[in-house]
């Protein structure tokens, strides 16, 4: 059984993924905007030696036909929130071992300050950091609260490895690794290996020096999850771990097959590219107590969630159509990967299935033994090299997973017992016994 690499899914607000569950009794999201939550959480994903602890983010908002819906406020389903970035430097403290991975998007963040806040942290954590590059979900009413004009779907992406070649020059290029010194007898550091950087993008623009010294990484571990055309070519180009979906072996063994392939298209080689599928439980003593308790998480949800929530990933108000329009007639901006997906489909399905899971990972239901056999045939079969655990409802589901699905893993050789192959988060996840981004990335081209 190969051996697996695990993080946890989480998000600084109550709600995750376009479902809202958080009336569930076992539920403590609605914590998210204190200390101790987020230090619990930390805590448990390293206890457990969990490979990183990720936080997801977003900062638009659901709106149908340019109205915010009530509901979405009373079931506070993507506001409010905090900012992942400051998160995880509070975590920064409280954990030696634990990877952190923050969602930063390239469509409403300055690069230049940017750029200084992700290595201040990959720094400051060791070199325990990762970024999950987003051209960000929820664009139309993000670029509004940002007095930007909206930016088209592939252009995103286009701006995406403009924003991605500008920050590598910092990372890569601006100071050499050697270049601080450090020497009260001598100098701090050696000018000749301190680099201006000059940039004229078709987005982007920076003429400077790098404002923070190259960091243990220089790149943070790259994440990303695009699954449009678009999307998966700069993941091949750029991704380092790569996010899918959750799905049947045969859709991810497709998905894993695809980015594998941009990967050698750009030039790098296929297992450069770490895939890793999200993937949600629930567990029960039986298979039929399983099935009862994923019932009352469902339970906790208010069905009218569901419209707004469709909407705040697509913009669509599906409540305007005919419940047996062919999904195949609408089209978005937005997330296109939340219309293709449900090709086949009707719009009265796709309210039925958001319901369950929104976003995220439809929850495999049954025994700590049945969910260890589907980790295991999902990794197998489709050549995945983990997944992105997606709790129902948190703390409860991560606590369960550790107890009683995470044992068995590790009995079957399927996940290590301690922390291995190194301080930084890319040595752990690649194995290559080398914190800098190897070579054949578009990265490494900026290195003097
Ligand atoms: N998009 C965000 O804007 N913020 C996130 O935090 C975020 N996290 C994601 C986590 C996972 C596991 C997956 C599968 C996707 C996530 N996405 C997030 C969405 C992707 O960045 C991307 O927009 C989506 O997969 C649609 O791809 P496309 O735009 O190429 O169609």
């Amino acid at each position: 059984m190969r051996s697996l690499k695990l993080g946890l899914f989480e998000n600084a607000q109550t709600n995750a993924s376009g479902t809202a569950t958080w009336r569930h009794p076992d539920s403590r999201r609605h914590l998210f905007d204190t200390l101790g939550y987020w230090q619990e959480v930390a805590r448990l994903c390293e206890d457990a030696k969990l490979d990183f602890l990720f936080l997801a983010d977003a900062w638009g908002w659901s709106e149908i036909a340019g109205v915010r819906p009530p509901i979405a406020t009373e079931e506070t389903l993507d506001l409010p929130r905090l900012d992942p970035f400051v998160i995880a430097s509070a975590l920064l403290a409280s954990t030696t071992d634990l990877g952190l991975v923050v969602t930063g998007s390239v469509l409403v963040e300055p690069p230049y300050g940017f750029a200084r806040r992700l290595a201040t942290l990959d720094q400051l954590s060791g070199g325990r950091l990762g970024w999950n590059v987003v051209t960000t979900g929820t664009a139309d009413t993000a670029v509004k609260a940002f007095g930007m004009d909206m930016v088209a779907h592939d252009d995103r992406y286009a701006m995406a490895e403009d924003f991605l070649d500008l920050v590598y020059k910092y990372w890569e290029g601006a100071w050499e690794p050697d270049a601080l010194e450090k020497d009260k007898a001598g100098r701090f550091a050696d000018p000749a290996k301190v680099h201006p950087v000059e940039h004229d993008g078709p987005y982007f623009r920076s003429h400077g020096y790098g404002n923070t010294a190259r960091s243990p990484q220089g790149t943070p571990v790259l994440f990303q999850a695009g699954a449009s055309p678009a999307g998966r070519r700069v993941g091949g180009r750029h991704g380092e771990c790569m996010f899918v979906g959750s799905g049947s072996v045969e859709q991810l063994a497709g998905h894993a097959k695809a980015i594998r392939a941009e990967a050698v298209r750009a030039g790098r080689k296929a297992d450069e590219v770490k895939v890793m599928s999200a993937f949600s439980c629930v567990v029960g003593a039986t298979t039929a107590d399983a099935e009862r308790r994923w019932q009352r998480i469902l339970d906790a949800q208010r069905p009218e969630v569901t419209v707004a929530s469709y909407a705040m990933f697509t913009g669509l108000d599906l409540s305007s159509y005919a419940p047996d329009t062919p999904m195949t007639e609408l089209s978005t901006e937005m997330s296109q990967t939340q219309v293709a997906r449900f090709a086949g489909k009707t719009v009265d399905d796709v309210l039925a299935d958001w319901h369950t899971h929104g976003v995220g990972a439809r929850p495999v239901v049954g025994t700590a033994e049945e969910i260890a056999d589907e980790i295991c045939a999902l990794a197998e079969g489709a050549d995945l090299d983990g997944f992105l655990l997606s709790p129902t409802v948190q703390p409860a589901s991560t606590v369960e997973f550790v107890e009683s699905v995470l044992p068995i893993l590790r009995e079957r050789g399927a996940f290590r017992g301690e922390y291995a192959d190194g301080e930084s988060l890319r040595e752990r996840l690649t194995g290559s016994g080398d914190r800098a981004l190897p070579a054949s990335h578009p990265a490494a081209r900026h290195r003097h």
